[in-house]
């Protein structure tokens, strides 16, 4: 039987007792595009009340390649040694699954997908803000309410996209590889401004040499750089996926980080700010979508666009008329 035909108490009840399949149609319908399916998943989130038992959203992003996955297995099977429940969301770049990831393949965390304590889903991103999906943030929420304590987000950084994942995670870490030209570029990106851990993966074999330089590099810009908003500076490891290096300095990092976070009442504020940056695109973005749905100012809107093509307006003014415009029509049809 459907889920849809059960009450919705009873989804989130079974929800929350930790129903993987479940949560994996939950989080299907959470990224559909059909408004009923939206409004549904609402429902579920809105009824779920979150308790003081916080989770912890770590956002993992970093250039094809560098080993997220590879990390995020290793981490996975420290975090489930001790007892945690953890969910994986990888974020495909591609617009449709069946297309698969730059490189081709993200079923690499075979191992940890068969454990209990785990749940593993990729989504594609379909192009929405940078390397996040739009339904990312209530796939979060979803896994949460089953039970997940510990919910990592695996993002493809690509130009300016890297720190989006920012936006739904309380954690960000950043991973490279030692020596990539492209990888120092971040010096200039600023990855320093938001990443809260850097990790130099790969760093094994005749790689280390090339690592440590790459480490003691972006440690002495990082000296040089202004403390950030929550008074702390990016900290680097060096790391191996490869030969399980590094891995529980990484967990100690988290520790370190949540608990410092959690001391300070920084995680909800975080959160709140989030949800209402969140909230702020969306009912943007949606207006306008159903702005131009409305026949007369979608051939409004058309028409302008044909006058500076022609060069008979510039984009001011076509700005100022469109709004005019929109003004307008709403006026007349609140008359009506
Ligand atoms: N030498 C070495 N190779 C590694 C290490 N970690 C990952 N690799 C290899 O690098 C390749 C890419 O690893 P992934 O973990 O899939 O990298 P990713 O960043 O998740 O890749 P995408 O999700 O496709 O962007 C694989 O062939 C891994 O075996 C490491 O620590 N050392
Ligand atoms: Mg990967």
């Amino acid at each position: 039987m459907s889920y849809r035909n059960l009450p919705i108490d009873q989804v989130l009840s079974l929800l929350q007792q930790g129903d993987k399949q479940l949560l994996a149609r939950l989080i299907t319908c959470a990224e559909s595009n059909k408004k009923s399916d939206q409004i549904y998943i609402s429902e579920i989130l809105s009824k779920f009340k979150y308790s003081a038992n916080m989770t912890r959203r770590i956002g993992i992003t970093g250039s094809p390649g560098v080993g997220k996955s590879s990390l995020i297995e290793k981490i996975g099977f420290e975090l489930i040694k001790q007892g945690r429940k953890l969910a994986v969301l990888t974020i495909d770049p591609s617009s449709s699954l069946t297309r698969g990831s730059i490189l081709g393949d993200k079923t690499r965390m075979v191992e940890l997908s068969k454990e209990d304590l785990v749940f593993i889903r990729p989504s594609p991103s379909k192009n929405h803000l940078g390397g996040i999906s739009e339904g990312t943030r209530s796939n979060i929420q979803l896994c949460e309410i089953a039970g997940f304590q510990d919910i990592l987000i695996e993002t493809v950084g690509i130009g300016q996209s890297e720190h989006e994942v920012s936006s739904v995670s309380d954690m960000t870490i950043w991973i490279g590889i030692g020596g990539a030209g492209d990888e120092l570029q971040g010096i200039k990106r600023g990855i320093m401004e938001w990443a809260d851990l850097m990790l130099i993966n790969k760093s094994d074999g005749s790689n280390i040499a090339k690592s440590t330089k790459t480490k003691n590099e972006l440690q002495s810009v990082i000296g040089f750089m202004p403390f950030r908003k929550n008074n702390k500076k990016a900290e680097i490891l060096l790391t191996s996926a490869l030969e399980n290096q590094g891995i529980e300095e990484i967990i100690k990092k988290i520790d370190f980080f949540f608990q410092d976070i959690l001391n300070n009442n920084k995680l909800i504020s975080t959160r709140l700010d989030q949800e209402i940056q969140f909230f702020n695109q969306k009912w943007q973005k949606e207006i306008l979508q159903e702005l131009l749905l409305q026949k007369e100012i979608h051939i409004k809107h058309s028409e302008l666009i044909n006058l500076i093509e022609s060069k008979k307006i510039d984009a001011n003014s076509a700005s100022i008329q469109l709004q005019e415009f929109i003004f307008a029509h709403f006026k007349d049809r609140k008359s009506k």
